[in-house]
């Protein structure tokens, strides 16, 4: 009955999922029979002195107190197995006819499952304001962490200036497959050295994502254990060609791009990206990640100082790209951060002087508190992007921005602007539905169903030209394509193309207002913009009116807000509506996965309702995938489908009563070969994305199957887990009792030894 042989057993019944059954095996462990060690604790009444002479006397080493200036005494036998099944009757039996021995106590081996609220301890960390639980709104990374989600197979790549890939905090996550050098033309995107340092951003940027955790050195990135690239194209000319590279390196690879550049933010552009790159982001969200598509997180601008918007920059512009804007830690609009329609989510970044700032890599193998601006803001979202993808591998890009906006919230962030739109959610210009939260975005994703593929439906609104007049308003009322297969039902993003010439552009204010009654800036005056050159089809974007019913009066309103004699025309506007037939605020509004908890025990070992539970690891997750369960009614829900389902393909076992002594004894003769949990839990190929030329309609049955399946499947193993988890407690708490009759017994015993023996 040795430990042996069960151990064995263990290790091939659970292997499938070693990452989900590791402490468990530990727990379950020691729950048979407790193990001795070659030590003692011992209480004496006269100090140092006794314990000295005891230790001499029976041949000891006196380890010293257990607590300062107390009576309990640390001491080991050097004589005695390091571990043994028994304890050592001898040395028990010396020191209980020891007169000065007040108590004593073999120890034995406690196994202890640890915690997963795991703070990292690289030094820097608790500089790490914006996600180290210091401030009660904060990004809520550590809960995220506390589920096992630190974007392990998740692949991001930086698009920037370089990226130190030999960095004492990069190296082990440093990704060469995700990594160009589009400056010099070769693999090695290490960034060019200068006396101004003026080469460090992508390094600085990189450092947010995916800085090694617990390795003594900086901090800790929001995804610490992804994997990240670095593309050096900003340290020398930018073409559309450069662009378009670097936008579409490896999308089958990369997961998630971050960029924090763009047009000069000098308030008087108006530009966006070239045929090519345009080509490049619609190829990455049709095709990129096996045809889920590709996330391109941006930032939003650092043009505030000349009242930039950020709708005049095509990139963060782009339907493609989750535009991320900036807060203050105290909460406030940062002075650089540019506004407009297009800001989907906030994080925190720098503020004035005296608010603190981003620490992550720099150059130079070195650690910086100092990064700062939008820039630093869209790395910090590129990383919880991540969470939430290995949290959900399935989510296609239109699903991500759906997720962001559902766990985006307005907190403490103060702006002039927040308003409530007709779906009932808040939303501001400076930081779109506010600052993310990771905890909640995972959570979302978890459950998350994919959404029916992409709906656009094309409105003219102005198709002759019309004199601009001073305020004006044009209305449409629109059927959203009703009775077409365009029909639109939910919104996701929308767009207005314009042609207009005016007199002074920047004077000029443009709003739309949707028939759910929610009014957008489409562009707010830009003082510095003094161009004549009006607007040339060009498309702004607004996240506003999201998941609201388009159907109804549109109107656009044109304000001077300037020079009283400015003049123009509108020479044609285009309402461009995108999302989908399925009402999305009929989906059910919380996460599903919220429910029992399981027990655990706190640092005192004392056992509680444990808070987070953690979730599916990758390995736990394609142990999964395969296993998924299809339903055949898609739409049904995803709790609806699997539950049904789920009882009849695995038998799990009710909630066992705590077991007796007696089964603890007879489980320590084996455990089951033959465990229902863990047959559910069979090893299975983790599923391959692959390119593919299907239509969308079936693309997106695929997804959503998939997504289904993996909904299922995660649930399921989320109820089998909580299961053996408290199966795991009760054994531990009857080993403990078992601990504890065997001490008493050991205790009992020793009198009666006494006097038969030594
Ligand atoms: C818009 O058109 C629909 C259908 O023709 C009509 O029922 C509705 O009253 C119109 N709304 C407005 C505000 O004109
Ligand atoms: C706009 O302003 C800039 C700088 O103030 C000036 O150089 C330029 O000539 C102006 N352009 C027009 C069209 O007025
Ligand atoms: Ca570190």
């Amino acid at each position: 009955m040795g430990p042996a042989p069960t151990k064995l057993l263990w290790i091939l019944v659970l292997t499938p999922s070693l990452i989900l059954v590791r402490p468990l095996a530990v727990g379950w462990r020691s729950a048979r029979v407790p193990i001795y060690v070659s030590s003692w604790a011992v209480r004496v009444t006269q100090g140092n002195r006794e314990a000295e002479r005891l230790a001499r006397k029976f041949g000891f080493v006196n380890l010293g107190q257990v607590f300062p200036d107390g009576q309990y005494f640390h001491l080991r036998h050097r004589g005695v197995a390091q571990q043994s099944l028994s304890p050592h009757w001898g040395h028990c039996l010396r020191l209980k006819k020891d007169p000065k021995v007040r108590w004593f106590e073999q120890q034995t081996v406690r196994r202890r499952v640890k915690r997963s609220l795991e703070v990292p301890t690289d030094p820097w960390f608790p500089r790490q304001w914006y996600m180290n639980n210091e401030m009660p709104l904060d990004l809520n990374i550590l809960q995220s962490w506390a589920q096992g989600l630190t974007g392990r197979g998740v692949v991001i790549s930086i698009l920037d200036d370089g990226i130190e890939k030999d960095h004492p905090d990069l190296w082990a996550n440093y990704d060469p497959l995700a990594s160009y050098d589009f400056n010099d033309y070769d693999p090695d995107p290490q960034p060019r050295y200068t006396p101004s340092n003026k080469n460090r951003h992508g390094t600085r940027c990189a450092g947010e994502v995916a800085a090694m955790a617990n390795n003594g050195f900086c901090g800790a990135g929001v995804a610490f254990n992804a994997r990240i690239g670095g593309v050096r194209m900003l340290d020398g000319t930018i073409t559309d060609v450069i662009e378009a590279q670097s936008l579409s390196l490896q999308p089958q690879h990369i997961h998630i791009y971050s960029a924090s550049w763009g047009p000069e933010d000098d308030g008087r552009t108006v530009d966006g990206p070239g045929i090519l790159t345009h080509e490049a982001f619609l190829h990455g969200v049709t095709h990129g990640r096996g045809g889920l598509g590709t996330l391109f997180v941006w930032a939003s601008g650092n043009g505030g100082l000349r009242y930039d918007n950020c709708n005049c920059d095509g990139y963060t512009n782009s339907i493609h790209t989750i535009s991320v804007g900036s807060a203050t830690r105290q909460g406030r609009v940062p002075w650089y951060s540019e506004a407009c329609a297009s800001i989907l989510t906030t994080t925190f970044s720098s503020g004035l002087a005296t608010d603190p700032q981003i620490v992550t890599t720099d150059l130079y193998h070195q650690c910086t508190d100092e990064h700062t601006g939008t820039s630093a803001s869209a790395p910090l979202a590129a990383g919880m992007i991540a969470l939430a993808l290995e949290a959900n591998p399935f989510l296609t890009w239109r699903d991500t921005q759906h997720l962001v906006v559902r766990a985006s919230k307005p907190a403490h962030l103060q702006a002039e602007d927040w308003s409530t739109n007709g779906v009932g959610r808040q939303v501001s210009h400076h930081y779109g539905y506010g600052l993310l939260d990771a905890a909640l975005l995972v959570d979302l994703a978890r459950t998350w169903l994919s959404t029916q593929p992409q709906r656009k439906c094309a409105v003219e609104v102005v198709l002759a030209p019309l004199p601009i007049l001073l305020r004006m308003r044009v209305e449409k009322n629109v059927s959203a394509c009703g009775g077409s297969h365009r029909y639109i039902r939910s919104l996701e993003h929308v767009q207005v193309q314009l042609s207009l010439s005016y007199s002074r552009r920047g004077d000029l204010e443009i709003s739309l207002t949707s028939p759910m009654g929610t009014r957008s800036t489409l562009v707010a005056i830009r003082p510095l913009d003094n161009s004549s050159q009006g607007y040339h089809n060009w498309m702004f974007m607004s996240t506003h009116f999201w998941d609201e019913n388009p159907q109804g009066l549109w109107a656009l309103g044109l304000w001077n807000k300037g020079y009283y004699f400015n003049t123009g025309t509108l020479h044609r506007c285009t309402l461009l509506l995108y999302g989908t037939a399925e009402d999305m605020m009929a989906r059910p509004l919380v996460p599903q996965v919220t429910g029992s908890a399981g027990m655990r025990r706190d640092i005192k070992g004392l056992c509680q309702e444990g808070k987070a539970t953690r979730y599916l690891s990758p390995e736990e997750r394609f142990v999964g995938l395969q296993g998924g369960i299809h339903s055949p009614h898609p739409g049904s829900g995803a709790a609806a489908g699997m539950g049904s389902k789920t009882k009849k393909r695995v038998v799990l076992p009710t909630r066992p009563a705590p077991p007796t002594v007696e089964q603890i004894l007879e489980d320590v003769r084996g455990a089951p070969a033959e465990d229902p949990v863990f047959t559910a839990l069979a090893p299975e190929e983790p599923p391959v994305p692959h390119r593919n030329t299907e239509d969308p309609e079936a693309q997106w049955e695929r997804f959503f199957l998939q997504g289904q399946a993996y909904v299922a499947t995660n649930e399921r193993l989320r109820q089998a887990r909580d299961q053996l988890r408290q199966r795991c407690e009760d054994l531990c708490r009857a080993s403990e009792e078992l601990e504890r009759d065997v001490g008493q017994v050991t205790q009992a015993a020793l009198p009666v030894t006494s006097t038969t023996s030594d």
